[in-house]
């Protein structure tokens, strides 16, 4: 792919898409997942739909086909970039509660997200398993520029110059503007990670959906990794349409703490410099090891 047709850095964003996607209409009751890619995002969109079920009457399509990904083109034809309609032309024909997955930066959000106010979840995960979870997908998406080697990638991450630009950038953006809006909830994937029915309930609160108590079970079941990893619905691995032409293993481990297979001592230390003079006077932490609960 042409790098000048990328967005920034090598973000996987088709330029050409941006001025539409800046004047889309939305409305007040979109719900948007947004995240720096591989932070979960599939996860909270999967609990998103599982809560708004009665809502929605495409259940049988997976995720991946339902949920419009903002920036992304309809397709993966990556010859014919040039041509391909973005999936936002695709919602204006959908009926309400649309939920719509990004990865943009607020800049490049519909400036109607001003005016209307949507609710917006904003999920973040801890950088070095981010890191890791993103040069594994990265490496192995055909024709998408790539840094093979992990020491590559890590230099780049680092400067936030890899293929999907700075996480200190993405993720401190919408940290600040997250607190003190009522219409914004940022998440950590390791909460959700240690108390998942915890997670469910704080989602269905700030979307407004009170859950039975065994809806709530149910949701919490099926929204486990193991129970994503085997439903072609939210496995892109075990679709037979279109994703499964990218050869990536989308469920890989799901972990918290899988940096340590892949970080060095010195990339570890250095990193840890990078981390707290970025996030200095932010308030906002990350854990960094598995919890034992
Ligand atoms: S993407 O492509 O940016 O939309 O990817 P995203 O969905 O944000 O992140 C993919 C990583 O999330 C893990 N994942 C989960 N972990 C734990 N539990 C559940 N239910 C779950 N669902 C998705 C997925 O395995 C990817 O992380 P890694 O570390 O690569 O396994």
């Amino acid at each position: 792919m042409d790098p000048n047709k990328l967005g920034y850095a090598h973000e996987i964003i088709l330029k050409q898409y941006l001025p539409d996607i800046a004047n889309l209409e939305i409305r007040h009751d979109d719900v948007f997942v947004i995240s720096y890619p591989k932070s979960g995002t599939t996860w909270t969109l999967h609990i998103v739909c599982q809560i708004f079920k009665e809502d929605r009457n495409n259940t049988d399509k997976s995720i991946f086909e339902e949920i419009p990904y903002l920036e992304f083109p309809q397709g993966h034809d990556l010859a014919a970039i040039d041509t391909i309609p973005g999936q936002y032309e695709l919602l204006d024909i959908m009926s309400s509660p649309r939920v719509i997955k990004s990865h943009l930066k607020p800049h490049n959000l519909p400036r109607d997200m001003k005016v209307k106010a949507p609710k917006v979840i904003y999920v973040a995960r801890n950088p070095k398993d981010t890191a890791v979870s993103a040069y594994n997908f990265c490496k192995l998406l055909p024709g998408f520029p790539t840094l093979e080697e992990w020491p590559d990638f890590f230099e780049h991450f680092c400067k936030g110059t890899g293929p999907r630009g700075s996480w200190f950038e993405h993720v401190l953006t919408y940290w600040k503007q997250s607190r003190n809006d009522p219409n914004k909830l940022f998440l950590k994937f390791e909460d959700m990670k240690k108390d998942l029915k915890g997670a469910v309930s704080t989602i269905s609160e700030f979307l407004e959906r009170s859950l039975s108590e065994a809806s709530l079970d149910l949701i919490v079941n099926n929204s486990t990794f193991s129970a994503m990893r085997s439903n072609p619905k939210t496995n892109p691995d075990l679709n037979p349409g279109e994703l499964n032409k990218i050869p990536a293993q989308f469920f890989r481990k799901g972990k918290v703490g899988d940096w340590k297979n892949y970080f060095t001592v010195a990339q570890n230390e250095s990193f840890d410099v990078l981390y707290t003079e970025k996030l200095r006077g932010s308030d906002l932490t990350f854990e960094f090891e598995p919890s034992h609960l």
